[in-house]
């Protein structure tokens, strides 16, 4: 019975979309590999993928995006709550009568002479509880191709939607690309999302940020789980033991390059493993043995291009080697595609913009320049990232991009005190995001764009795991981009940070030290192996030290951010605040 009116409803909902945007055909996508050839065919045809160099980089392609639609569009970004408070105040508002009437203005016709393409896709493996399938319509072929990749799309999940009788609805049209044209909305009650305008990976495939952050932070919140933006790894010891760790960092600040670490020289010869589960985001929710349990929900990376290189991220570089769809990248003269940063001995000759490369003018990548490639492709991804219970978590990371005050890493006390280390969290802003790049801002848990509903009621809900029996994860946090005076960065980072990771995982253990102090506790630095690494006397100053004024001023403006909230706020949240001020003073 269930069954049926699932697909009933999918059938509904696909003839009135088809009635308002009026599409020339309708294609329902099954995933399968002569659907996607017939596609890649059509948009090499028509110029929306150029092949790449067949002998270095086998059936992959470049996509140029219209040059105003390059990154995420958080201004034109929406929840449409019934109550405006309920989205809150680190969401745009409108609401759902207002929001669903200035979609369909803009989707009355606008698929005219395109094909409609209808994809079902399931977000994590296609066997878990955990995970989570909804449909998107649109009239991109680049989303399809892309969405095949991120996802587990086509038959299997169809198959699993009639057995659930539930999904996500996200209907997409790149419309016009004019930016007056553009909106992102999400309808959390009806599991909607409608997105107009824009063909740039967040804002137009819909599983990623717009399913399985916003409508999937609010389905968390009513079931009992999370949806948060964090990757997800493994790490190995060199008695064959492995803690699962998930990270949350804003976008384009290393997510992916922590996920695929390499092991230091020494740290490998020594057995040291790191195992890729996700890069982007992480479900989990407390298993029956109280631990929280994660799934990646997604298939693929859609990565920042620019800055990956032999050196900081080899296993990614490693998975781009074929099948791969990159976006807004340079070129060489070979049609081999190019970064800044790559530091592989070529040189571009050709723009993001499909001009001649001249450094005076722009660089030859976008910064937020991508590349979309299977998971699988992954020399370091694990055989439990397909795993149907999803893996258990040790530890939780919290990290922004912070040039001064914040320490390499520091140990929250409890469970509440974490969620206040990850609702205080301050990053600079990246290119991933249309806007000033390198504003310090507040950025809870790396969510401020992704949370589907109030912060106040987010941070609530994370308090609430923290019940009899549970038995959460430690919280850390971290902060790989200190700078010294010469404005450098004080910490090696990449393959490095695993003498970090190894600390935490000490930490949780019982067998390593640390040194009190009222932000928490960090490791003195004959508690972290710094063997082989070149400190100077201000780097291990920095990078280990507590500075008291400073911390003085960041928890009275932690303080007034909390208070924006207004009476929303955690109590809890609040009086941990408190504590440390009080803690700092004395
Ligand atoms: C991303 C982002 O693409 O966070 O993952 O912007
Ligand atoms: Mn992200």
């Amino acid at each position: 019975m269930a069954a049926r009116s699932a697909l009933d409803a999918l059938n509904d909902w696909v003839a009135s979309v088809a009635l308002l945007t009026r599409p020339a055909a309708i294609q329902w996508c099954d995933g399968s590999d002569s659907e996607n050839d017939a596609l890649i065919a059509k948009m090499q045809a028509d110029g929306t993928l150029l092949p790449l160099n067949p002998d270095t980089n086998p059936r992959s392609w470049l996509h140029r995006s219209h040059p105003d639609d390059v990154a995420r569009v958080e201004h034109l970004t929406f929840v449409c709550t019934p109550e405006q408070d309920d989205a809150g105040p680190n969401n745009h508002w409108m609401s759902p009568a207002d929001g669903h009437a200035q979609m369909d203005g803009l989707f009355d016709g606008c698929m005219a002479g395109r094909t409609m393409y209808v994809i079902p896709y399931c977000m994590g493996p296609i066997d878990s509880p955990l995970s989570r399938c909804g449909v998107e319509i649109t009239d991109s072929p680049y989303v399809v191709a892309n969405m095949r990749i991120m996802t587990r799309m086509g038959a299997a999940a169809l198959a699993r939607i009639e057995r659930e009788g539930t999904f996500v609805k996200g209907l997409h049209s790149t419309g016009e690309l004019d930016p007056n044209r553009r909106y992102i909305m999400h309808f959390p009650e009806e599991l909607t999302i409608k997105s107009y305008g824009s063909g740039y990976g967040g804002n137009a495939l819909l599983g990623k940020k717009c399913h399985a952050l916003r409508i999937a932070s609010h389905q968390a919140r009513k079931e009992g789980w999370l949806a948060e933006h964090m990757l997800i790894l493994g790490l190995e010891n060199p008695q064959g033991e492995t803690h699962y760790i998930a990270a949350a960092f804003p976008s384009a600040c290393g997510k992916t390059n922590l996920a695929m670490l390499i092991p230091p020289e020494g740290y490998r010869r020594d057995g040291w493993k790191v195992w890729t589960i996700g890069d982007d985001i992480c479900w989990m929710r407390p298993g029956a043995d109280g631990r929280l349990y994660a799934i990646n929900p997604e298939a693929g990376f859609f990565g920042v291009a620019p800055g990956t290189s032999e050196k900081s991220n080899p296993n990614a570089l490693a998975s781009i080697q074929s099948d791969t769809i990159f976006t807004n990248v340079g070129l060489t003269a070979d049609n081999q595609p190019w970064w800044e940063g790559i530091d592989n001995g070529q040189q571009p000759t050709t723009d993001w913009r499909g001009e001649p490369y001249d450094p005076a003018k722009r660089p030859a990548a976008h910064p937020n320049s991508r590349f979309t490639v299977s998971a699988k492709q992954c020399p370091s991804y694990s055989p439990m990232a397909e795993d149907a219970q999803g893996v258990p978590i040790s530890a939780i990371v919290f990290g922004g991009r912070r040039a001064s005050l914040v320490p390499l890493v520091f140990e929250a006390r409890d469970w509440t005190h974490g969620v206040l280390v990850g609702a205080a969290m301050g990053s600079e802003t990246t290119a991933a995001a249309t806007g000033a790049v390198g504003v310090m801002r507040r950025d809870p848990m790396a969510m401020k764009p992704f949370c589907g509903y109030n912060f106040a009621d987010y941070f609530a809900h994370w308090l609430s795991f923290d019940t009899e029996g549970a038995k959460l994860p430690k919280i850390f946090h971290v902060n790989w981009f200190r700078k010294g005076d010469d404005g450098k960065f004080l910490w090696p980072g990449f393959g490095d940070n695993l003498r970090v990771l190894e600390w935490m995982i000490k930490r949780v253990e019982g067998r390593a030290d640390a040194v009190e102090t009222p932000i928490g506790q960090l490791p003195a630095e004959s508690d972290l192996n710094l063997d082989g690494v070149d400190l100077s006397d201000e780097a291990r100053a920095r990078l280990f030290g507590y500075d008291r004024a400073g911390w003085q001023a960041e928890f009275a403006s932690i303080g007034d951010y909390l208070d924006e909230y207004g009476p929303r706020m955690p109590e809890a949240l609040k009086s941990e605040q408190q504590r440390i001020v009080t803690g700092i003073a004395k």
